[in-house]
């Protein structure tokens, strides 16, 4: 769709977030893979999160008054836990936390009022899961369970929540491309919501449906992150994605956070090269985002009010 790419190339700055149970035990999003908790032990994190503080409004004012034009949330990130209503696993906000309501519904409903675009990052590699284990061992008929449920989801995710921006996708490197089954996601998202983008994270060349090429901790062309070896920039819109701190999701341990400084100038590189820049935060277990993240984005968005476009 050129329409919405065109209009994802000039919106050029955007807030990615990354919120799971994950953020209970503020070691980041991959805590469940580093510190080895076994998927039975993982699930107990649900019975605390409780983020009696999150307030939808509050998010989108604070990327807006930064200078974003869109929010980029995690639904569900590789330890399978959904961050929404969905029929399609049990091992969701809804079903199994005490707080029991779907923030996305709500993030929707902000984000309209306040004019931002929602998109919605969709991991495909699960850590958790019984029928993704067995596929990735052969077993053909796990793996077919698994893409429906990915379908599923999917089809749930641009179904109830208003017009989405963009299917954001992660996780490809841990499974041969032919598995993913590209083709028929892309056209099941195509389908039925033609004016969402597709984008997935797998630090490749540009496979056919999709519609941006993303760069991880990365300006394109660059190989600063480690991930982009002989990527080429390839004629879609771009988007290079960064976080505040070292990690995606929030950590209590982290303290070497980007100075504004320094996110101005990637913000501007970016741009130079035509691409996005789409800044992570990962807000508190208690729904917040932390306040140095907070003062970091206000001091962006000066700059963006005085130098940016509206
Ligand atoms: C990576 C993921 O493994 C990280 O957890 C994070 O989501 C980042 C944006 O993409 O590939």
């Amino acid at each position: 769709n050129l329409d919405a790419r065109k209009e994802f190339q000039d919106m050029k700055f955007g807030m990615f977030i990354h919120w799971g149970i994950y953020s209970v035990l503020a070691d980041g999003e991959w805590v469940m893979f580093q510190k080895k908790i076994k998927a039975d032990n993982y699930e107990r994190l649900a019975d605390f999160f409780n983020p009696q503080e999150f307030n939808a409004e509050e998010w989108v004012k604070i990327a807006k008054s930064a200078g974003m034009k869109y929010i980029t949330i995690t639904t569900r990130h590789h330890d399978s836990f959904s961050m929404f209503d969905t029929d399609a696993s049990d091992f969701n906000i809804v079903d199994a936390t005490p707080y029991g309501k779907d923030p996305l519904k709500e993030l929707a409903a902000a984000c309209k009022k306040e004019g931002i675009k929602l998109n919605f990052y969709y991991s495909l590699l699960d850590w958790k899961r019984d029928d993704y284990k067995d596929g990735k061992k052969g077993d053909a008929e796990a793996w077919d369970n698994y893409v429906d449920f990915m379908k599923a989801q999917l089809t749930e995710l641009l179904t109830n929540y208003g017009e989405i921006g963009m299917i954001w996708f992660d996780g490809h490197w841990d499974q041969k491309e032919a598995n993913w089954q590209y083709d028929e996601i892309y056209s099941l998202i195509h389908n039925l919501s033609p004016s969402t983008l597709i984008a997935n994270n797998h630090h490749i060349q540009p496979i056919a449906g999709e519609d941006i090429q993303t760069f991880e901790r990365d300006l394109p062309g660059e190989n600063h992150g480690g991930y982009s070896d002989g990527v080429h920039v390839s004629q879609l819109p771009l988007e290079s994605c960064s976080t505040l701190g070292s990690k995606w999701g929030y950590s209590i341990y982290d303290e070497k956070f980007k100075s504004t400084k320094q996110l101005i100038h990637f913000l501007v590189n970016a741009a130079g090269k035509n691409g996005n820049l789409l800044l992570n935060v990962g807000p508190m277990p208690n729904g917040k985002i932390q306040p140095e993240f907070v003062d970091t984005l206000k001091e962006m968005g000066e700059w963006t009010t005085k130098y940016g476009e509206s």
